[in-house]
């Protein structure tokens, strides 16, 4: 590294100086702190240099500075702006050295001791996480400086400190040899976004402390040693254990799992100091081949997480954090890879409190050297493995006492190198109670598994099989799928054909979709803004808008379709055959038995936290419901549980059980009676509707009636009873969605822009014939995009008995199609159209070919505007499967081909040409799509496409559609 230049420490790579080594992290002990949160005095500066150190000072004159939230970062507060890349450097690639324009924020608070600090002892002061670089000043006199953004730090500060009037300064440089390991795929965002905090070190302190807990399942125990550099007592109450540290204790205990988060409260006391202890006692190994806790195999129902907040950025509250947890919770995720940096540690409190699996993933990301042909990587490189070294040990020693994390995780997308092995032996050698991750090196030399990214579907199975290629002794190792179903926009599709294979083959144990959150930064023009929203070059675009959340943390219907996925209890229908009875014989068919196959998919509970309860519907309403036994069947085990007789139901009706699976009691994730599992039985099939018909078309002046309808000359419907209807006709087009636009780094076209290379998005409608029959009105057209000659023949037969207007529509296509359609079926306008919509069908939520599984068959109300996803940049959304009918805007429509049903207040047009959600604006007339199909949505926008039997290709098809204008029926209707 001989550049000519005295590299400055934010410029050279070593990790920094002056600071403590790392320890292990506690939320609060018995010796006092002081929090230095809040608001802090501030100076941004173009350059690290621009400003000399006298800033830190006493006495400096600061009259001029801004005032700053410390958690924060200066980009979100009013102070130069945020800058999303995912893989990309957004500077030249030449380490170790940054930009000279490299924005810097002297931060600056002064504080005072509160008057009960207790005199003797010591104090430091701890950094939980800094972007990029910091130096550090107290009272004048310079502490050290350190990178590592996402890792604490603490320096001993005792002799410095005075009981008034102190001074703490920090300056933190945005760019440093820290951002080359920093390169996730997230915004660029400086400043001081975690807890500064003051520890007051009291004499006799406890010292870094590692507590070893582990589990055996054939014997019952828990066996326990707290090894510690001062040494104490060990005190856990309820299980009698006082014991000196280092000393090992073997009592029967209850073991800690995701599914049951025991914890043991205990204390860890030297001389001068009480630490409270959370302790779970469990054992994780790979056996067999399997990743095993408490001998028994998991599977990983996980996410990615991202810390991100839309105001605050990576600066999180408890609230937030623990807002997270519930929500994954109560959606069946039970693991979460900390992607890419440990997260808040408070975060992992939660985890072990609440249950999560946790793959802690070090703060390190070396992406962008990919673009240079991963030259000069810093992972390959022994002059930065220090850094990386620092990195691991920071890891590891801050979170090493949370059960919940099972697996430590090098870090993503760094490529290869010594480094990395550097890393991994030196976790290895200071806790071997857990697994070691790292998906970048296929050579599996340094990990306890197999991992991989968005593989698809085929090899997932084959490395399910064990018929992978690669290394024999990879294909002894479990396989995770570290990340995959790329959670982008509408998506992701084909969710439960992976969770089918990871059911099916003991070998894969599951995975973690990417990602959890939409990193949508709020904006006041944009609602949320993604990459190029501040100008930003390079950028990456909406790309970081990829989450099972939307930004503001309401669930998107990809959480849904994954809560419903990843279910722990399977529920499906047996067919039980009536008991013979003697004599009579009679076996009316309420009587014949409808039975329940109950599947335990948990890995460690049975089935008694929960119970069964069922409702049977007629037409969509509850006629009748009541409660089940929920048989108290073991992991991995299933049994038979018998629906009473089905309730007596009108003639001429549809019915079905909805059965669910509910919390029997409060559990400390969520109440009594939350759903965890669900299923619908159909029972009655939906009788064919009879189709009107019976009046004749007329010619009216340059208007064609039949029955209540009006048609143009050109066969196009004007009306139906008074009620105007605009432009009724084919339509194959769809806003494309994250996925239908593929992955930007792939050199074959997208399936958008094969679309819109052939003209899907511009289809010509040309009239063939208008023929007026006795029975009908004919409209033969062909649809067809300019400049090929590929086409469909669409024929639209209207007939009617008065009031009701029956449309049979027929599509034929010609030429050789090789690309599917974006959707087949019919659009239309109702001019004045608003509020309330009901419709009887798939619900509540959007679904598509390949996320329907959370859609649940019933009657559903809501208004126009609820049925939009508000995806953060806009695209096709919001269609409802299996429609039977459907009231809105004044107008029925009845189906008997459960069609997808769309309504929404702008075109397909208007929704592509959209690029954030305030480009929306409703206009005046609701547009109606009743598609015959939609091609599937796939994850390809980091992934895998549709699956074969969701791809939507062009071939005859037909639809049948009853017009009437709506009279609105009884209530009973489930609000969405
Ligand atoms: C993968 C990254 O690991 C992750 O951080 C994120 O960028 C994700 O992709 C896509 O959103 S890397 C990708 C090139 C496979």
């Amino acid at each position: 590294m001989d550049h000519g230049l005295d590299l400055r420490h934010h410029e050279d790579a070593s990790p920094g100086t002056g600071s403590l080594p790392p320890r292990a992290w506690y939320a609060a002990s018995d010796a006092p702190a002081l929090s230095l949160n809040g608001t802090w005095r501030f100076r941004l500066s173009p350059t690290a240099d621009a400003e000399d150190d006298a800033f830190a000072a006493d006495g400096h004159d600061r009259t001029a500075w801004d005032d700053i939230t410390v958690p924060g970062h200066w980009v979100l507060q009013g102070h130069g702006a945020p800058h999303y890349t995912n893989q990309l450097y957004p500077f030249p690639v030449d380490p170790p050295r940054v930009p000279t324009d490299n924005p810097t924020g002297d931060h600056l608070r002064t504080f005072d001791l509160p008057a009960d600090w207790p005199g003797p002892g010591t104090a430091v002061l701890r950094f939980d996480g800094v972007e990029s670089c910091a130096r550090v000043w107290l009272n004048g006199t310079e502490l050290g400086d350190f990178k590592g953004s996402r890792l604490p730090h603490e320096f001993d500060v005792g002799a410095l400190l005075r009981p008034a009037g102190n001074v703490l300064a920090v300056r933190v440089h945005q760019w440093s040899s820290g951002s080359y390991l920093e390169d996730q795929d997230q915004w660029w965002l400086p400043g001081i976004f975690r807890d500064v905090t003051l520890l007051h070190r009291p004499e006799g302190c406890a010292g870094d402390h590692f507590v070893h807990a582990s589990y055996d399942h054939r014997a019952g125990t828990g066996t326990l040693r707290v090894d510690a550099d001062v040494e104490g007592r060990v005190v856990v109450g309820e299980l009698g254990i006082d014991v000196a540290t280092g000393e090992t204790v073997t009592v029967d205990v209850e073991p800690w799992t995701a599914e049951t988060p025991r914890l043991y409260d205990g204390v860890y006391a030297t001389a001068g100091e009480r630490i409270p202890l959370r302790i779970g006692f469990r054992t994780v190994a790979v056996e067999d081949g399997l990743i095993k806790v408490n001998g028994r195999p998991v599977l990983f129902r996980g996410v990615n997480r991202h810390e991100f907040h839309p105001e605050t950025g990576r600066a999180l509250d408890l609230d937030t954090m623990r807002a997270d947890v519930l929500l994954m919770k109560r959606h069946n995720i039970n693991a979460v890879r900390t992607s890419h940096y440990p997260p808040h540690p408070a975060f992992l409190d939660l985890c072990d409190e609440l249950g999560l699996w946790v793959v802690d993933e070090c703060d390190l990301e070396t992406h962008g050297f990919q673009a240079v042909g991963w030259r000069g990587n810093p992972v390959d490189d022994d002059r930065w493995t220090p850094a990386l070294l620092d990195r691991a040990a920071r890891m590891v020693e801050r979170d090493k006492n949370h059960p919940s994390v099972v697996v430590w995780s090098l870090g993503n997308e760094c490529g290869t190198g010594r480094g990395l092995t550097a890393m991994a032996q030196w976790i290895r050698a200071r806790d071997d109670s857990r697994l070691l991750h790292y998906e970048g090196d296929s050579s599996c030399a340094d990990t306890d598994m197999y991992s991989r990214m968005y593989a698809d579907h085929d090899e997932v199975e084959r490395i399910g099989r064990g018929a992978d290629e690669g290394p024999e002794e990879r294909r002894q190792l479990p396989f995770l799928l570290c990340e995959y179903g790329h959670a982008m926009g509408n998506g992701p599709g084909g969710l439960s054909e992976y969770q089918k294979l990871f059911e099916t083959y003991e070998r894969l144990q599951g995975g973690f979709i990417w990602e959890w959150i939409d990193h949508g930064l709020a904006h006041p023009s944009y609602a949320y803004a993604y990459g190029g929203d501040f100008g930003e070059e390079p950028h990456d675009g909406n790309f970081v808008c990829d989450g099972l959340v939307f930004p503001d943390r309401t669930p998107s219907p990809g959480l849904v379709e994954y809560k419903k996925v990843i279910e722990p209890v399977r529920i499906e229908p047996v067919r039980v055959e009536p008991a013979r009875t003697d004599g009579d014989g009679d076996s009316d068919s309420d009587e014949r038995g409808r039975a329940l196959r109950i599947t335990n998919l948990y890995d460690f509970t049975d089935l008694s936290l929960l119970a069964l309860t069922w409702s049977y519907e007629v037409d969509g309403v509850s006629v009748a419901d009541g409660s089940l036994p929920m048989p108290a069947v073991r992991p991995g085990e299933c049994a038979e549980v018998k629906l009473p007789p089905a309730p007596k139901r009108g003639r001429g009706a549809e019915s079905r059980w909805t059965v669910r699976a509910v919390l029997a009691e409060d559990a400390a994730w969520a109440e009594r009676g939350h759903v965890v599992a669900w299923a619908q039985l159909d029972d009655e099939a939906r009788p064919v509707r009879s189709t009107p018909g019976g009046t004749a078309p007329v010619r009216d002046g340059r208007r064609i009636l039949l029955g209540d309808a009006a048609f143009d000359a050109h066969g196009t419907l004007l009306s139906l009873g008074g009620l105007e209807i605009k432009e009724l006709r084919l339509d194959v087009w769809r806003a494309p969605t994250d996925n239908d636009n593929g992955m930007p780094w792939r050199p074959e076209p997208s399936l958008s822009t094969r679309w819109r290379r052939l003209g899907l998005d511009r289809m010509q409608h040309r009239v063939d014939a208008v023929e007026l029959r006795d029975d009908a009105l004919t409209v033969r057209t062909r649809v067809a995009p300019a400049a090929s000659d590929l086409g469909l023949r669409v024929e639209y037969r209207w007939q009617s008995d008065g009031p009701r207007l029956l449309l049979s529509l027929e599509v034929e296509p010609e030429g050789e199609w090789t690309v599917p359609l974006p959707r087949v079926g019919i659009r239309f306008g109702l001019p004045g159209a608003s509020g309330p919509v009901r419709w009887f069908g798939g619900g509540p939520g959007e679904a598509y070919p390949d996320t329907c599984a959370a859609s649940m068959t019933g009657l559903w109300e809501s208004d126009v505007d609820a049925m939009q996803t508000p995806y953060v940049r806009p695209q096709e959304n919001g269609a409802r499967p299996g429609l039977r009918w459907a009231e809105v805007g004044g107008l029925r429509v009845d189906t008997n081909d459960g069609p997808w049903f769309t309504a929404r207040r702008w075109t397909t047009e208007q929704l592509d040409a959209a690029r954030h959600r305030t480009d929306l604006v409703p206009g005046d007339t609701v547009w109606v799509n009743l598609d015959i199909g939609q091609q599937g949505i796939g994850s390809q926008s980091c992934g895998p496409g549709a699956l074969p039997q969701y791809q939507l290709h062009a071939r005859p098809e037909r639809l049948d559609v009853t017009f009437s204008t709506a009279v609105t029926r009884g209530n009973g209707a489930a609000r969405h």
